[in-house]
């Protein structure tokens, strides 16, 4: 598939995701939403890639939400349809077995807020500004902000940005816990590369699973959770890579993951 919205580069074993639509803060139309979902699939299936970075063209913005005109020609039974589908392309992205870090480069509003929550890790320039406007078009989140934002920052403060359509800067994102971290201007990338980058020399399968189990045990009761986690426990003593982590650590020596 050709992208009409999105820059795709694979390097060092990152995948760098650039949604590509500057003439409209990089707004995602439903093309968008279907590029996004079908460059999250080929990365799954590559052995090369062991981390993604999401981010938006340009310096003004990393999405200012969905599509305002594509939403405003649909009906009811239509605005539906994309709603299940868009959050079906986030689910993706947050149950992917790679982690998956949002550099968010200025707006992150609406469905772009949506987006950078479904990604595993934060990072945000000092121009960034989060918000979920929709009250102001009439409407509420559609993309799992209603219910990642309250898991993310709290119900308060959730509430608060979702009833007023407020719009906060990347410091006080950074202070609810909706970032992880802020960038020096210029070093975005560098950052999360960095971050991802150590994560990478990581044992993968262990990775892999940590994700697993963060992020299926927060849908779980505690009990059930801690049952997935024992069981995900046991399973990465199987692998390879355990014997190579913990033998390369008596032998004080770094060690060296193969994924298996
Ligand atoms: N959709 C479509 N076009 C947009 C969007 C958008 N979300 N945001 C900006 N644009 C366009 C503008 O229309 C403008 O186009 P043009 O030059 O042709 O007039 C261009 O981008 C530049 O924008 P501005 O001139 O408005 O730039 P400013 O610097 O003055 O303002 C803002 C920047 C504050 C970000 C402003 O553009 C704005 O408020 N944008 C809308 C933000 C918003 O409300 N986002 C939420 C959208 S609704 C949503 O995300 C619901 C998600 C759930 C979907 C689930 C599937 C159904």
């Amino acid at each position: 598939m050709a992208y009409e919205n999105l820059l795709f580069e694979e390097k060092n074993k990152i995948a760098y995701i650039t949604i590509n639509r500057p003439n409209v803060l990089n707004a995602l139309n439903w093309q968008t939403m279907q590029e996004i979902q079908d460059v999250f699939l080929k990365i799954l299936e590559s052995t090369e890639v062991g981390g993604v970075i999401v981010t938006g063209s340009g310096e003004k913005s990393f999405v200012a939400g969905a599509d305002i005109k594509e939403i405003a020609e649909r009906d009811p039974v239509e605005a539906k349809d994309f709603s299940l589908a868009s959050q079906k392309v986030l689910h993706l992205i947050e149950y992917f077995p790679k982690p998956v870090i949002a550099a968010v480069n200025g707006y992150c509003l609406g469905g772009g807020c949506e987006l950078a929550m479904a990604c595993h890790i934060r990072f945000a320039s000092g121009n960034a500004k989060f918000g979920q406007p929709e009250v102001n078009l009439g409407i509420i989140p559609g993309n799992g902000g209603t219910q990642r934002l309250p898991r993310l920052v709290g119900k308060g403060r959730a509430l608060e940005l979702i009833l007023t359509g407020n719009i906060i800067d990347a410091q006080e994102a950074y202070r609810i816990g909706l970032v992880n971290h802020l960038s020096d201007s210029g070093q975005l990338i560098a950052d999360a590369e960095n971050l991802l980058k150590s994560i990478i020399t990581k044992g993968p399968v262990a990775v892999k699973f940590a994700l697993e189990a963060v992020n299926h045990g927060m849908e779980l009761a505690v009990d059930e959770g801690i049952q997935l986690e024992a069981n995900l426990f046991g399973l990465c003593c199987s692998t390879e890579d355990m014997k190579e982590g913990t033998q390369a650590f008596i032998e004080k020596r770094k060690a060296e993951f193969h994924g298996k």
